[in-house]
């Protein structure tokens, strides 16, 4: 077949594509007998259009997908649609078109562009969440933690979105505002569905340690974010009232030294320990804090505040009364929502006293024998660990033996106890929104007067969102939007068959995303949310790629997820995923973050039209190691373009005369030389891609074409069949980096087939040492030259040649020689004196 002498990227793309599509090669369990590779990269929400960071977020993935199907295994790599959510329903409320006809359309352009770059997915397992034959097993999944205590309804505090009018996650405010359309976000108090994610915090904990393959930077932040603290409990009566306070505390050896105690402003205590005088004052500071939003109130730099109550506690061992305050700084969903305060030790309660005018007690000496001064004068807390002084028979004693022999007084004497707690707080999932699952619950006034809810059985699932009037029922105002739909509200009581309510909020769409992995296994699976067959086959992922974005919701919740898939017996296994690779940010020229916010966006689909989805391919993984940000320069996508035209070119050049040659050696010369270029290319890209370097393996076969373009024209027999060699060798290492453009030079070299169902190349070791090896020369240990010498050369070989190199000549002269190193294949080192 006669090659084309231009390159054309557009002529050939298509094509590609469409015969692979035909042909099913990115079809999972194409070989039930190899092992098999999960890859996947995290499912995008569908908006209008695909940027640059989906671009490289998805070719990350589908360079090991090809690789590892290139390597014989059963790869399973899918896509899908995480469609539900507020940007369509926002959009909505604006133009007024449905959410689900707008995520239909957006989705059609997603993909057709996705589709443009020639990724190897596997698209008969495609999965909207959207649809209720997926989103029924989220409600499936609620009714079975339902049943386990796993879910459950609640009163609390809420993030409260002014702007998207609905509750959203801790994780989404950012000063106080909403990290979505940065309108004020204030604290409500409301009844919500939460998942007992801390049921499994100790777990989740623990389990970190076996994530091996994940970045560090995530694991810490789950273990951040999860925040085990241990520590002690500990019950201080209050003077005059027949009620005890609970207090946590992390440094309970402290508690000879505290000398207030602070509640906080919303504690159940305040009202009951504030005496007559001091009401007023309490209940103006309790209503300032509970206007104030919490992440404000508590950030670092927040000005301590507080009043008295007028109320004092006794502390447990020296039976002293300590006056109990009230202060911006104590939350009340933390710990007991009690602190004993200790400002000696800690910086929080110095400045606090200081402020105040509270006393402050010393009662830890530094281990090294320093002495602090009195309360009085000391300038700072002192907060390390030390020896208890003025501690009763706990004084002299080293602070971690303190804390455990303290708890355990405290527990003889029942006034407290060793405990431990946690940071993370159970998942509130209920949004006031109408693009989401909505809840399998109904509320009957005559079964379930308190209003607890009574779930919707099981064979009536899904409970379906209904088709809205979008004007009159997405206005951005009022009840949550379903309330507004009575065919949907109005339903009948399981239990006795008269008229209910249904429940009419909605899941957070981070449901959606706990389990999608598993869909993908049986994506028309209808007795469970999959086959646990399936499961077993291809659980758990093996390689899962996405941005560090989601290191504390999405990743810790879906870990949780796949627990109770494996309690319920669907999931095999405990940890969803085994590799993590988190990519890099791809800005814009200018270095800032790409996208709309600065206007230094560039649409992949142009760069596609304009010079071919490899070159666009190439271009983001040469770009920069997949982890690291990078910034975009079109002068280097002009250079990976002209250096996909130099190896179309080569291969077209020397077509005529090395496609079909053949030889049975000797090589030598040039025909050697050739052989060994492409050898070498395959040893560097191989290795490059199994240590997530994919910059240096395009750099890599940059280098071979060059020597192949140097060694020459292939003249003889020999030279022939090398080149014919090197141009397939370099369109298989292509594959999983430019897929069209290898396809296209394997076949015109021969290839009967895709170059994707061919096995990745090994190379011959022969042809991969190198003859020449560089030795650095030193004098007196400073670099001062580096020469090329025979592999095989000796001592007296390698000093002869760095000798003759004129700065260590230089470097040398008049110089005695003291001593001659010789590192064999690393370096010599000239000591003169
Ligand atoms: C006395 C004390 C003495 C403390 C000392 C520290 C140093 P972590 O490590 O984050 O768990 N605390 C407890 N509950 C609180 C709440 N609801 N709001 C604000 N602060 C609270 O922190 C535990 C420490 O934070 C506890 O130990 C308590 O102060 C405070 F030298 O108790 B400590
Ligand atoms: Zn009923």
């Amino acid at each position: 077949m006669a090659m084309n002498e231009r390159y054309e990227p557009q002529s050939i793309e298509g094509k590609w594509q469409t015969r692979w599509e035909q042909e099913g090669l990115f079809r999972a369990g194409r070989r039930p007998d190899a092992p098999k590779k999960y890859v996947l990269e995290m499912l995008p929400y569908p908006s209008g259009q695909m940027h640059m960071g989906h671009v490289r977020n998805y070719l990350i993935g589908d360079v090991y997908a090809r690789y590892y199907q290139m390597r014989g295994f059963d790869v399973l790599h899918p896509m899908g649609w995480d469609a539900f959510g507020l940007p369509a329903e926002n959009a909505a409320i604006k133009d007024g078109v449905h959410p689900a006809i707008r995520t239909r359309e957006n989705i059609e352009s997603f993909k057709a562009e996705i589709k443009t770059l020639g990724y190897s997915y596997d698209w008969t397992r495609e999965v909207n969440t959207s649809q209720p034959e997926y989103y029924r097993w989220n409600q499936w999944f609620f009714l079975q933690m339902l049943e386990r205590g796993l879910v459950y309804r609640r009163f609390s505090k809420v993030n409260w979105c002014t702007g998207c009018h609905t509750v959203i996650a801790n994780e989404q405010v950012k000063d106080g505002r909403c990290e979505r359309c940065d309108s004020e976000v204030q604290d409500k108090e409301m009844p919500e569905w939460a998942f007992r994610i801390t049921k499994y915090s100790q777990d989740l904990l623990d389990a970190l340690d076996t994530l091996k393959e994940w970045p560090d930077r995530i694991t810490s932040a789950q273990r951040n974010w999860i925040g085990r603290s241990d520590g002690a409990e500990v019950d201080f009566r209050v003077q005059g009232h027949d009620a005890a306070l609970r207090v946590f505390t992390t440094r309970v050896d402290t508690l000879y030294g505290c000398t207030y105690v602070v509640l906080a402003p919303d504690h159940k205590l305040v009202a009951q320990v504030t005496t007559a005088d001091r009401r007023a004052d309490v209940d103006a500071f309790a209503k300032k804090m509970a206007a104030q939003n919490k992440t404000e109130r508590l950030g670092e730099d927040a000005e301590k505040e507080g009043v008295f109550t007028g109320g004092y506690a006794l502390n447990p061992v020296t039976g002293q009364p300590v006056p109990i305050w009230i202060a911006n700084f104590v939350v009340s969903d933390y710990g007991t929502g009690a602190v004993m305060s200790v400002p000696a030790h800690d910086a929080r309660d110095f400045v606090f006293a200081r402020k105040y005018s509270l006393p402050v007690r010393v009662v830890i000496q530094p281990a090294s024998g320093d002495k602090l001064g009195a309360g009085e004068t000391l300038d700072a807390a002192y907060t390390e660990d030390g020896v208890l002084v003025d501690s009763g028979d706990f004084t002299g004693m080293a602070s971690a033996e303190a804390r455990v022999k303290l708890a355990a007084k405290l527990e003889a004497q029942g006034q407290g106890k060793a405990t431990v707690t946690y940071r993370q707080k159970d998942w509130g999932f209920s949004r006031q929104r109408y693009w989401g699952t909505p809840i399998p619950i109904v509320y009957c006034e005559k079964c379930d007067p308190e209003r607890k809810g009574i779930p919707v059985p099981a064979d009536q699932l899904p409970v379906r969102l209904p088709d809205i009037d979008t004007q009159a029922v997405l206005t951005g105002k009022g009840e949550p939007p379903l309330a507004k739909v009575p065919e949907f509200v109005n339903a009948t009581c399981p239990k006795c068959g008269g008229p209910a309510r249904r429940e009419t909020e909605t899941m957070d769409t981070f449901v959606d995303s706990c389990w999608y992995f598993a869909r993908y296994l049986s994506p028309k699976y209808d007795v469970a949310p999959f086959d646990p067959k399936e499961g077993k086959r291809w659980l758990p992922v093996d390689i899962y790629v996405g941005g560090p974005e989601h290191g504390v919701m999405h990743l810790l919740y879906f870990r949780f997820w796949t627990r109770v898939m494996k309690l319920l017996g669907l999931s095999p296994v405990d940890e969803p995923v085994t590799r993590l690779i988190t990519q890099g940010i791809v800005n814009g020229a200018d270095g800032r973050k790409m996208g709309k916010r600065y206007g230094n966006g560039v649409a992949p689909n142009t760069i596609v039209a304009k010079y071919g989805a490899d070159t666009a391919r190439t271009y983001v993984l040469f770009a920069g190691p997949p982890e690291r940000d990078f910034d975009w320069s079109h002068e280097q996508v002009e250079g990976v373009f002209r250096f996909l035209k130099r190896v179309w070119t080569l291969a077209a050049t020397h077509h005529a005369s090395s496609a079909e040659a053949t030889y049975s050696g000797p090589y030598e010369g040039k025909a050697l030389e050739t052989r060994r270029a492409a050898h070498k290319c395959v040893k560097r890209v191989t290795e490059a891609i199994e240590r997530l370097s994919f910059n240096t393996a395009v750099a890599g076969v940059m280098e071979c074409v060059n020597a192949l373009y140097a060694v020459g024209t292939p003249e003889t027999p020999a030279e022939k069949a090398a080149m014919g060699e090197a141009v397939r060798l370099l369109a298989r290492i292509l594959t999983p980096i430019a897929p069209h453009i290898a396809d296209e030079l394997a076949e015109a070299y021969g290839a009967k087939a895709s170059t994707v169902t061919e096995a990745w190349p090994e190379f011959d070791p022969a042809l991969v040492v190198d003859d020449v090896i560089p030795y650095a020369v030193q004098v007196n240990g400073k670099l001062r030259a580096e020469v090329r010498v025979a592999a095989d050369a000796g001592e007296a070989d390698v000093r002869a040649a760095a000798e003759a190199d004129d700065k260590v000549k230089a470097a040398l002269e008049g110089k005695t020689l003291r001593k001659f190193v010789f590192v064999p294949k690393r370096l010599v080192n000239f000591v003169v004196g």
